[in-house]
């Protein structure tokens, strides 16, 4: 088979519950929806969506600019060539790992469809049916970050990512003591500052907090200031955004530095980088989590098929966004929060999704 057509989709996915991060609160970021077609008339969806600009260093805007550069490059690739297909991808330009991770899906998802199985088994099947996943409370109010935490545990969450960050510290370590006092056992939680502190204050926070258990996720920007946080705290540290490619993972695996990752998939490449972050996690016996920084259904089926094939000893979860902007691409299949897990959907082979024709209008690009 070969790629004959490309054709580019934006949805604006608001955010309807409050998403407040250290350095940017979530308001309408616009998502970019790729749909490969093939010369046997298969088709593979893609997705990706940041969740604001500050997030990381990429735009949604430019994510569609690159396409520009990537699209062509990939017309007549065979989409079941996932290998050839990145090195071509890499050799038309170099980074720009958002756009390149939402073709890469696309042609997961092509490929399943070809194949009639689903994207799950070909990345080599499931180790977790129901898949584990995990829920945000935004930065805001002791009071609201309990009584958050306490609606999330009544409807089956069990891990709870708390943000933090992006204020006086003191308001933090507030907040991670009303949760702490909600929190119920067997319950796992991380404060996320996504980059938001200084070495000190995380040592200062994990001091005043060190009797809960916890973990730490990117609570300061830099892997050197992680590496001197480490040596000085003894709650675990969770890497996230200075995970970006799988030699950031290995060397932060070798230095002893990573209790964890927050991984997402576009901001490695794809799921065929992600297969190989995963395999050498899974090698480490280091949990990770399957995720995106926000996006659709789409996404959040590559995220969440990714993390059906993680040993659940190892799986931090799969995240999806879809709880806080609530927007269906598929409403029967699309991932949703069931009882503390997150739903694989069963539409049928690849993402197993199922989308009407022209449901998401007038594409923005087209290429063949
Ligand atoms: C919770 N997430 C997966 C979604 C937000 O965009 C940020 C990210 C995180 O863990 O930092
Ligand atoms: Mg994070």
């Amino acid at each position: 088979m070969a790629i004959t057509e490309i054709r580019i989709y934006t949805v604006e996915l608001a955010a309807k519950q409050l998403y407040n991060m250290s350095n940017s609160a979530v308001a309408t970021p616009t998502s970019t929806i790729i749909e490969v077609i093939d010369s046997s008339g298969h088709v593979g969806y893609g997705e990706v969506c940041l969740a604001s600009p500050q997030y990381q260093p990429a735009h949604n805007d430019g994510i569609r600019t690159s396409l520009e550069i990537l699209a062509p490059a990939v017309l007549g690739c065979d989409p079941e060539c996932e290998t050839v297909l990145n090195a071509t991808m890499n050799q038309a330009m170099d980074g720009h790992t958002e756009g390149k991770a939402a073709l890469d899906i696309a042609c997961w998802d092509l490929s399943g469809k070809i194949a009639n199985r689903s994207v799950v088994d070909l990345l080599g099947g499931a180790l977790q049916q129901d898949v584990a996943t995990y829920h945000v409370v935004g930065i805001g109010t002791p009071d609201y970050a309990a009584a958050e935490t306490e609606r999330l545990q009544n409807e089956g969450i069990t891990r709870i990512q708390l943000k933090a960050g992006g204020r006086p510290i003191h308001q933090d370590i507030a907040c991670i003591h009303a949760v702490s006092k909600v929190i119920q056992p067997g319950s796992d939680l991380a404060i996320d500052t996504n980059r938001g502190w200084t070495t000190a204050e995380a040592i200062h926070v994990s001091n005043a907090c060190a009797n809960i258990n916890l973990s730490l996720e990117q609570p300061c920007a830099t892997e050197n200031e992680l590496i001197q946080l480490k040596k000085q705290v003894n709650h675990p540290v969770i890497v996230d955004e200075n995970s970006t490619d799988i030699t950031a993972v290995a060397r932060m695996i070798s230095y002893g530095l990573a209790d964890g990752f927050g991984l997402k998939l576009t901001r490695l490449g794809g799921l065929t980088n992600m297969r190989a972050v995963r395999d050498l996690c899974m090698a480490t016996r280091t949990p990770m989590s399957t995720d995106d920084a926000w996006g659709g259904d789409i996404i959040a089926a590559a995220c969440v098929a990714l993390g059906a094939t993680l040993d659940p000893h190892f799986s931090r979860g799969a995240w999806i966004a879809h709880p806080y902007h609530q927007t269906h691409y598929d409403e029967e299949n699309g991932p949703r929060l069931k009882n503390g897990f997150v739903t694989l959907p069963q539409g049928g082979p690849g993402l197993g999704l199922v989308f009407e024709p022209g449901q998401f209008g007038e594409p923005v690009a087209v290429y063949h």
